[in-house]
């Protein structure tokens, strides 16, 4: 048959947007540079280049994909909109839209949707609302009343019926899946194009399984993805990396919110480890993972074997009050140090996540608990957030429901920001002590004793040295959470959250050009201040003969030394767990 007769293919035009969400000035949060690389988008992508190769929507129409991520690349609506107008058919998707960038999503919708282009929106603030509250959530209700199309649940072999909709224009106003979590056995891989992870410095991620088996009242997690371990397998694992590293990219953030508890961990460390051993190649990778890690017979051996450079660990609290009324009880402050220092000889990074404003807190009580963590606890990053009633959680259900005050404005839910009231402390005490939780964590003082402990335990302290001043000056200079914050921030004065005035040029430019420089100023002085302790440090000619009681290994009579123990909550938990030992071994309480 002659090709004249065959029709040009048509295209359908897919733009794929991860949102980021508003400062408080009203502006965009954006970075020429940010490290870490959106896994939803990966995940998306992914899925997308899959139904594109396998032509879901016909032999004669070829799909095209535009990822986005808005924390490292200028989102313009109205370009979007040319583009997909541009081709013969084609929709937006928002992608893995947490609370907090809702109102953003919500905002880049608008102008698309008065366009008359096709907008899906899913992530954890859908499938979260949707699985918690018996009502809709007033933005989620503003998105359907915008002719947004929700999707709830995981998209694993559903996104084929959402394309062929849109092709159709058939869009549903709601795909809910809530209740039927797919399997990721042999899933389909997620991937992020090489120009993206280049300005994610060279960082990759995937998940390599949902769910985790714990409780806390605090965790959207549990209710979204479920308490079922579901696992991609050690091929799937494979899979990823190869393709990276065909990419040349070497390093991976597993996003499992609890690598530990993923059924195929060890399979999945083998095949890392058969792969970095075996066939010598470069990778490494961060995990996240619970405190009760260091009990899984062979977990920190094989981790570091496999390559694990990185762990973050959700510690939360030193107050057994505060961890058990959040239910997270499976955090024991005795076995706290045993942990951190097994993770220290494997030679990890370790950064802990540290919940401040849980309801036994005041300020004393945390700068007290930060000064004991410093003396105490072998940590080399905190990471801090304020407690938050993260919609989809237990705990924002609870107050939803009691009718209890929660700020109504879910841009400010990005765990940076004071959303509701506490019972011991006013607003500002716990604004200032969240903000002065860190300026103490990383004092100078503090930063020589990190990097002194990394010597003398064998961790690299210039890497360490780095991720304490990333920590820092994204905390105090840029005023942003270290995870999402960046290198270099970006501003464009048409980018201004709606109901905030647009700044004339003459106010913006000069203002922000001042800004900047004086930002870089305070980043150049806070390297230098810290590359010089760092060289103070490994100057020492005593410098791997050094202890102190954070890395000096576990003694039987720590519980009566140190302050960890010497609240009075760390002495009822400590009669209670004496209690259950003792009825464990069959004696009586
Ligand atoms: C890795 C991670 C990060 C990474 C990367 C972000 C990312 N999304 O990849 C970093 C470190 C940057 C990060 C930062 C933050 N994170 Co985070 N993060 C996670 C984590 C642990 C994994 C994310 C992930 O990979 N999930 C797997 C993906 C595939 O799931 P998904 O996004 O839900 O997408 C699936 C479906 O929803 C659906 N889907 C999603 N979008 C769409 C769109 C359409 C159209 C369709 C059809 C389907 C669809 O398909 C996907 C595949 O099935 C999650 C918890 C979790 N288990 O998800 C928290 C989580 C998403 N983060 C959370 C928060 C609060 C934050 C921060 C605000 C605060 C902080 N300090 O941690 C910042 C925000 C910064 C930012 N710009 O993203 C919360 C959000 C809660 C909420 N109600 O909004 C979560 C749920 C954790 C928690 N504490 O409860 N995070
Ligand atoms: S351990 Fe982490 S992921 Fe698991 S329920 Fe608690 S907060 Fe959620």
């Amino acid at each position: 048959m002659s090709n004249s007769n065959q029709q040009p293919p048509k295209r359908f035009c897919l733009v794929l947007i991860k949102p980021s969400h508003y400062d408080d000035d009203g502006y965009v949060i954006q970075w020429l540079r940010s490290p870490v690389p959106s896994n939803s988008l990966a995940v998306l992508h992914g899925l997308a280049l899959d139904c594109a190769r396998r032509k879901v929507l016909g032999d004669n129409v070829e799909i095209e994909i535009h990822p986005l991520d808005e924390t490292i690349a200028r989102v313009h609506p109205t370009r979007i909109v040319s583009l997909v107008k541009g081709a013969d058919a084609g929709m937006v998707m928002l992608v893995g839209v947490q609370s907090n960038q809702f109102p953003r999503a919500l905002d880049i919708a608008a102008v698309l949707r008065e366009r008359g282009i096709m907008v899906a929106i899913g992530g954890f603030h859908v499938s979260g609302t949707i699985a918690m509250l018996k009502e809709r959530d007033r933005d989620v209700w503003r998105a359907e009343e915008m002719g947004v199309s929700l999707f709830a649940g995981e998209v694993e072999g559903r996104l084929d019926r959402v394309l062929q909709d849109a092709a159709n224009n058939k869009l549903q106003p709601l795909y809910d899946f809530m209740d039927d979590s797919p399997d990721l056995e042999g899933a389909i891989t997620p991937f992020l194009p090489a120009d993206i992870v280049k300005r994610a410095f060279g960082n990759t991620s995937f998940d390599a399984g949902r769910g985790c088996p714990f409780t806390c009242s605090f965790c959207t997690i549990i209710n979204v993805q479920g308490r079922k371990s579901r696992s991609r397998t050690a091929d799937d694992v494979e899979k990823i990396v190869r393709e990276n590293l065909a990419q040349d990219v070497h390093s991976f953030v597993i996003t499992d919110d609890n690598f530990a508890r993923n059924k195929n961990w060890e399979g999945i460390f083998d095949r890392l480890i058969y792969l970095r051993e075996v066939e010598k190649i470069d990778l490494k990778c961060s995990i996240q993972i619970d405190t009760g890690c260091h009990r899984i017979p062979n977990f920190i051996d094989k981790a570091r074997r496999a390559g694990v450079k990185r762990v973050f660990i959700g510690l939360e609290n030193i107050n057994p009050d505060n961890l058990s009324g959040a239910r997270k009880n499976q955090n024991k402050i005795t076995e706290y140090r045993k942990m951190l220092v097994d993770w220290k000889r494997a030679g990890a990074m370790i950064f802990c996540g540290y919940i401040i404003g849980f309801p036994h807190d005041t300020l004393e009580s945390i700068l007290n608990d930060v000064r004991i963590i410093q003396s105490e606890l072998p940590i080399d990053i905190i990471e801090y957030t304020c407690l938050t009633p993260l919609p989809g959680s237990e705990d924002h259900r609870k107050l939803y429901e009691a009718g209890i005050p929660m700020d109504a404005d879910l841009n400010r839910y990005d765990v940076n920001h004071v959303t509701i009231a506490h019972p011991l402390m006013s607003r500002e005490e716990w604004e200032t002590a969240y903000a002065q939780a860190s300026v103490n964590y990383y004092s100078d003082e503090h930063v020589a004793t990190v990097l002194r402990r990394c010597v003398a335990t064998g961790t690299s302290p210039g890497k360490t040295m780095s991720n304490l001043v990333w920590f820092r000056g994204n905390t105090e200079i840029e005023k942003a959470h270290p995870v999402e914050g960046g290198f270099l921030r970006l501003k464009f004065r048409r980018d201004r959250r709606p109901g905030l005035p647009t700044e004339p040029p003459w106010i913006f430019y000069p203002k922000y050009a001042a800004e900047t420089l004086w930002k870089q100023f305070q980043w150049m002085s806070l390297f230098l201040r810290c590359y010089f302790i760092l060289r103070k440090v490994i100057k020492d000619p005593q410098q791997f003969e050094y202890n102190d009681l954070a890395i000096t290994p576990v003694m039987e009579d720590e519980v009566e030394t140190r302050e960890l123990f010497q609240s009075a909550e760390a002495h009822s938990y400590l009669v209670k767990i004496q209690q259950v030992e003792k009825l464990r071994h069959g004696t009586a309480a």
